[in-house]
């Protein structure tokens, strides 16, 4: 296979509108998928021509810039109509991507689990039965290449019949899935753990501080999308030696494409169910705000709005101001950097605070037959202080709201004096 060479194409709509950090992130997501850059093409105009993306002039000129540039294609950063698709081809003859088709691609390539194939291959049919329902020319003159690759370099299918019943098995096969790992996350919560997750914008090093935090062998990687599976590890906090579950998850984008937030809801969302989110941003980019802003939007749309959260400046090995940072949005902002271990300590000490916050205190005697419920206490709660009594063991601590109503019916009251 010849390697790709697109030129890229956006629109401008207004003065505020960063179309060249967008070009930028664009530019790494074709790189990530394996593709050139070969120039950049900005149109100013309200919104994209409805019916080839550009406008006449505009057109003209990027067929001479596709010769110029010796390019394969184009690649447009916004989703393009089926209309929009076709006109395009028409009038350029080469290869046409957008946005939406070239994310998919990378997720197609970087799913390794059954649940995040099925969900790619679903968003993926989900994209071309819409597109088909247009002319549906278009997709067929994608030729071979980035955007009709499937998980596993599966041939996509092009024939609406066969992609409605497709679409039909997919879903119930996710179903499947989803349900197990809902019993899997309910088991979770029964062992009645607090648990954290690492939310955040794509690259900014959730999976690296996830490794240095909890030993865990992730995959850290430059490429945008690396981790496409949310992974689970314990991890004991130093200060109050309580076991936590800790979460890595995959990132955000801006124009995240609606049929893969759609298809990867359950995995997504699993950021939903954790006590406490962390999340991580790089301090070193000159994007910080807007991305910032994403993954908030992200997490309301996902319902995990309101949720506490811990703002973790990372990769301040880059950025000498990282420790004044703040996000406002946060009820804590620190600095960190997984590349030096900078900040750890102070990452779990945030998390502890965060999580006594959330915790009950209690004070009392267990007797001594309750000794498991003493040891579930250590291992999830924070135990200031135990004292051995006749009578059974004298305890203050912090319990987790489940483990607090356990022990409660099984407390008696502390000796006085
Ligand atoms: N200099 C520096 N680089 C870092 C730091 N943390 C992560 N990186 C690098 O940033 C890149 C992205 O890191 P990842 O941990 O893969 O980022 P992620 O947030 O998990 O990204 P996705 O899974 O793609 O959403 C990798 O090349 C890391 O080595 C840091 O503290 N300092
Ligand atoms: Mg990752």
């Amino acid at each position: 296979m010849e390697q790709e060479r697109f030129l890229l194409l956006a629109v401008q709509a207004g003065p505020e509108e960063d179309v060249e950090a967008s070009l930028r992130e664009l530019e790494a997501l074709a790189a990530t998928a394996g593709a050139e850059t070969a120039g950049w093409l900005i149109q100013r105009r309200e919104a994209p021509h409805p019916g080839a993306y550009l406008g006449k002039g505009k057109l003209e000129e990027a067929r001479e810039a596709l010769a110029a540039l010796d390019a394969t294609g184009v690649l447009c950063d916004d989703e393009l109509s089926p209309a929009q698709m076709y006109h395009l081809q028409e009038a350029l003859d080469c290869k046409v991507l957008d946005r939406t088709l070239l994310i998919l691609d990378i997720f197609a390539r970087h799913a390794s689990t059954r649940e995040g194939k099925l969900q790619v291959e679903l968003a993926q049919l989900q994209y071309r039965a819409a597109h088909l329902a247009g002319s549906g020319a278009a997709l067929s003159r994608l030729g071979g290449g980035i955007g009709t690759r499937g998980p596993g370099e599966k041939k996509l299918e092009i024939d609406r019949r066969l992609i409605r019943s497709r679409i039909h098995a997919l879903k119930e096969e996710l179903d499947g899935v989803v349900r197990h790992r809902a019993l899997l996350r309910s088991q979770r919560e029964r062992a009645r753990r607090p648990t954290a997750a690492l939310v955040g914008y794509t690259s900014v090093g959730k999976s690296a501080l996830f490794r240095r935090l909890t030993g865990a062998d992730v995959l850290e990687d430059p490429k945008l999308f690396a981790t496409l599976d949310t992974t689970t590890r314990t991890l004991t906090l130093p200060g109050s030696k309580q076991e936590i579950l800790l979460t890595d998850t995959v990132g955000f984008i801006r124009k995240l494409p609606h049929h893969l937030i759609e298809a990867f809801q359950s995995t997504l969302e699993e950021a939903c169910y954790a006590d406490v989110l962390l999340h991580v941003q790089d301090a070193s980019s000159p994007q910080l705000l807007a991305q910032q802003e994403v993954v908030y939007q992200t997490l309301a749309k996902l319902g995990a709005a309101g949720k506490p959260v811990i703002a973790v400046f990372n990769k301040m090995d880059l950025n000498a101001e990282a420790p004044q940072l703040r996000d406002l949005q946060a009820e804590t902002s620190l600095a960190a950097s997984a590349a030096t271990g900078e900040g750890l300590g102070r990452l779990c000490g945030a998390l502890e605070r965060t999580l006594r916050a959330r915790a009950r205190y209690l004070e009392g005697v267990l007797p001594y037959g309750q000794g498991g419920l003493l040891q579930e206490l250590r291992a999830l709660g924070e135990l200031q202080e135990e004292q051995y009594l006749p009578e059974g063991v004298a305890v203050r601590a912090y319990a987790p709201e489940a483990l607090y109503g356990k022990l409660l019916p099984h407390l008696r009251p502390l000796p006085r004096g």
